[in-house]
């Protein structure tokens, strides 16, 4: 069994597309194991981004992902995390394959949807840092 980490981002549920979003990881076998609705601060936002702080792109990631709620979500099964990012799709929504969440409702980028840990490390980190221990 393996847990991951996901974020439902805030156009996501300014659009009312939380309950499509969780039906997804639940109709393919993932387990909901903690699930919240919260608000991220830009302090949060800045360590949880950390790696895209040198980028052009990071003062509109930050102002997205602080712009309104979002629901964050424990998903636990076989292989969570790669079956997570699979069901997500690719970072850029116009190269994620249409039946994927961001193929399927994102136009481009910062809002891309969800956020998925990429790596049994970062899940570890980011289920501390938003659910804590
Ligand atoms: P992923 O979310 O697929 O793990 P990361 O970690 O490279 O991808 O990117 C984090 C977030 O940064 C993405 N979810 C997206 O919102 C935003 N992002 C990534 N690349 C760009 C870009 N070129 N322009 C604007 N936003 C971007």
């Amino acid at each position: 069994m393996e847990q991951t980490f996901i974020i439902i981002k805030p156009e996501a549920v300014a659009r009312g597309l939380v309950g499509e979003i969780l039906k997804r990881f639940e109709q393919k076998g993932l387990r909901i194991v903690r699930l919240k609705m919260d608000r991220i601060s830009e302090d949060v936002a800045r360590v949880h981004y950390g790696h895209h702080a040198d980028k052009p792109f990071f003062p509109g990631l930050l102002a997205a992902i602080t712009a309104g709620p979002v629901v964050m979500a424990i998903l636990e099964g076989p292989n969570a995390i790669a079956h997570v990012r699979n069901l997500i799709g690719a970072t850029d929504p116009l190269k994620a394959a249409p039946g994927t969440i961001r193929g399927d409702f994102a136009l481009e980028n910062p809002y891309n949807m969800v956020h998925a840990s990429d790596s049994p490390e970062t899940a570890a980190v980011e289920i501390e840092r938003f659910f804590g221990a």
